[in-house]
């Protein structure tokens, strides 16, 4: 059966036209104003936006970490996804010490296989760097894995500047690329001895303890390093101006670098760590959402096209979860949920109240990611011959955020009592009705997606 949307305005990363979208057998077959097809199910989509479904290049489901694991699963947060209109995640497959990537590899397939309701890839991330891994290294590209994590912090994953040149100058050689997590483990660590011996052990020690220098002194060394390498590079969840000025330098020598950052690093500043009692758990992340100033420089830096994406980073813990640090802030398991509410958040306060396009939001959540991550042209645009994962996007329906209509495996919404303009009306996942008005229709129909080499983003 075919499916014809009719009426809206589909937008990509360069224009939103009014144009009708036919599609059939999980592919989209034509886009053009004015298509007549009487054999197809018509549904009238006037005044919508109709955006390339939204990729989310950036969850932690099921990931066992802190002496825990996260809330959501890949069965609980994909649902969430496609409830909010996202229509493919990227994971980190992580690779623990000892294990081959491809170890890592299916470990990851064995969470999500079978339980995903919307589509999905993997990053690697590695965290124990050695010969036979290196070697693993291009049969692991071919075969679908075409970015890779690396972290400048936390004992289990913390790669070493020698290492890290030397994974990117393979990389560079494998057609991989990096994102990293930049912040200096040396300088935290130091940080949270002087908290603890001033007898601070309550939340709002988490922001003293990873102050922006310390994102900025490792995106700094990080982007020297690979400056001798050579090669690209990805700073994830990009937090700080300071940060970004490192960027910025790195940018001016004519390196090629790409930049992500976080709804909640866009939405919040630091005094959320003020909260009373123990809400400011809530947002115990890292890195850090910092000042006031620094959350403003965001938006500019994504007006200005100088921030590629916006992912989510979802790592959820339960309010139960997070009461393990209420003793001590460095025993809060950090992250936050944010997977199905992003594309609203990204519309309400980037398209509607901060001077963003829609083409803009359209590369940021779905065009860039397509690209950077090596499914586009499949994926990330409306158009013929595209797998049909399509947002059908009421531009001016009022709700608000709270857990009570939260797909998400949580006990609590971060954007509780948010209200917002703007929502997924209808989602479709390979041309099938997948989710209506955060509702998810379809269930355990993503498909495992291996991706080609990144493109270059302009
Ligand atoms: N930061 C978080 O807050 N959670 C998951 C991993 C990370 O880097
Ligand atoms: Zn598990
Ligand atoms: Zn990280
Ligand atoms: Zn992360």
């Amino acid at each position: 059966m075919k499916t014809l949307l009719k009426g809206g305005t589909v937008v990509s990363g360069s224009k939103a036209v009014a144009a009708d979208v036919l599609m059939e057998n999980g592919t989209i077959l034509d886009v053009k104003p004015g298509i007549e097809e009487k054999e197809a199910d018509i549904i009238d989509v006037t005044g919508r936006l109709l955006f390339p479904g939204f990729i989310d290049a950036h969850t932690h489901f099921d990931l066992h970490v802190a002496g825990t694991v996260t809330a959501d699963d890949f069965e609980s947060g994909t649902k969430a996804a496609l409830a909010g209109g996202t229509t493919m995640i990227i994971d980190f497959a992580t690779q623990y010490q000892g294990e081959s990537l491809h170890q890592a590899l299916n470990n990851w397939h064995k969470k999500a296989d079978g339980y995903a309701s919307c589509d999905y890839g993997f990053h690697l991330a590695i965290s124990d760097w050695n010969h036979s891994v290196s070697e693993e290294l291009d049969t692991i590209v071919s075969e679908g894995v075409t970015s890779f994590k690396l972290y400048m912090t936390y004992d289990e994953m913390y790669m070493a500047d020698k290492k890290i040149y030397q994974i990117l100058k393979r990389l560079k050689e494998a057609g991989g690329i990096a994102g990293v997590h930049c912040e200096n483990k040396g300088i935290i660590e130091a940080l949270i001895e002087e908290e603890k011996a001033n007898g601070n052990f309550s939340v709002n020690a988490h922001k003293k303890t990873r102050p922006a220098a310390v994102e900025a002194e490792a995106a700094g060394r990080l982007l020297k390093i690979a400056q001798v390498a050579d090669c690209p590079v990805i700073i994830v969840h990009l937090s700080s101006e300071a940060g970004y000025k490192e960027i910025a330098y790195a940018r001016e020598r004519g390196q090629e670098v790409y930049v992500e950052t976080c709804p909640q690093y866009l939405i919040f500043n630091e005094d959320v760590y003020d909260l009373p009692g123990f809400e400011g758990s809530k947002y115990v992340i890292s890195p850090t959402i910092k000042k006031e100033s620094d959350r403003q420089k965001l938006w500019e830096l994504l007006k200005a096209d100088q921030i590629q994406t916006v992912s989510t980073d979802h790592c959820s813990f339960t309010t139960a979860q997070k009461a393990a640090g209420r003793e001590d802030f460095t025993k809060i398991p950090n992250g936050m949920p944010g997977v199905e509410a992003r594309p609203a958040l990204v519309y309400n306060f980037g398209v509607k109240q901060n001077g963003l396009t829609v083409e803009q939001m359209c590369r940021m959540l779905s065009e860039n990611p397509a690209k950077l991550y090596g499914v586009y042209p499949r994926k990330g645009v409306i158009a013929p011959g595209s797998d049909a994962d399509l947002v059908v996007f009421n531009p001016d329906a009022k709700w608000t955020m709270s857990v009570e209509n939260q797909v998400a495996n949580v006990d609590y919404c971060p954007f509780e009592g948010i209200s917002v303009e703007g929502k997924a009306e209808l989602v479709f996942l390979k041309g099938r009705l997948a989710a209506e008005n955060g509702e998810v229709l379809l269930e355990k129909t993503g498909a495992y997606v291996a991706r080609n080499k990144p493109m270059v983003i302009s």
